[in-house]
């Protein structure tokens, strides 16, 4: 039997260059680190693969410096070759097992889910560390149907795994979340989108 491997609680941090106002990936990261992220995942869908390989590369450095975790979004040969600290998949991706068995059991395997079925499956999945459940609200950065709070309610009741609150979240419904106490949540347009990311993390970190 896997024990799963702890993700540190609060604010994951997300990569979104498409938000962040002409600002680099890589100084994103630096502001977020710079406002307390604990655990950062590299997201990026628009640039080739040399170039994410380049800019992860760089990102993998800061965050070992740092001792921050580091998740690489979808690409597990990327994660691999910039020797992150684990994947981020989703429901379309190739099967858990097999992201394991090239991963091996150290590395840390994230999934995304939309709903309490696809949740439950994953909780009983001892090679999934932690789950997305989202997208809550109505969010552009994914292009997937918000869920509702139903969805968080009902893995705060029934899935005994780490599970990250993730989209539409921004300043106005914040507390909806909060209010849920739940462990981990995550902004991606809300952080880096922010004219000061590391204030924008500090403010985050006193109402969390
Ligand atoms: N994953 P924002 S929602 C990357 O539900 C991502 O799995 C989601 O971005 C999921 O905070 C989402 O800008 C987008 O809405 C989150």
């Amino acid at each position: 039997m896997r024990k799963r491997i702890e993700i540190p609680k609060g604010i994951y941090g997300i990569t979104g260059d498409n938000f962040s106002n002409g600002k680099s990936n890589l100084d994103c990261v630096k502001e977020m680190i710079e406002g307390g992220i604990r655990i950062l995942q590299y997201r990026d869908k628009t640039k080739t693969m040399l170039e994410k390989y380049q800019e992860a590369k760089e990102i993998a450095k800061l965050c070992k410096e740092k001792g921050v975790i580091f998740i690489i979004n979808d690409h597990i040969d990327l994660a691999l070759l910039v020797n992150a600290d684990g994947v981020h998949i989703g429901q379309d991706d190739y099967p858990v097992e097999e992201v394991r068995a090239l991963l091996g059991n150290d590395k840390i395997i994230g999934l995304s889910t939309h709903s309490p079925e696809q949740g439950f499956k994953a909780f009983q999945n001892e090679n999934v560390d932690y789950i997305g459940v989202g997208p809550i609200f109505p969010t552009t950065t994914k292009d997937t149907k918000a869920v509702g709070l139903e969805y968080l309610d009902f893995a705060i009741q029934n899935l005994h795994l780490p599970f990250v609150a993730i989209g539409g979240i921004h300043e106005d419904n914040l507390e909806k979340i909060l209010a849920r106490k739940v462990e981990h949540f995550c902004m991606v347009s809300g952080i880096v989108g922010a004219k000061n990311i590391r204030e924008t993390v500090q403010n985050l970190w006193k109402q969390w």
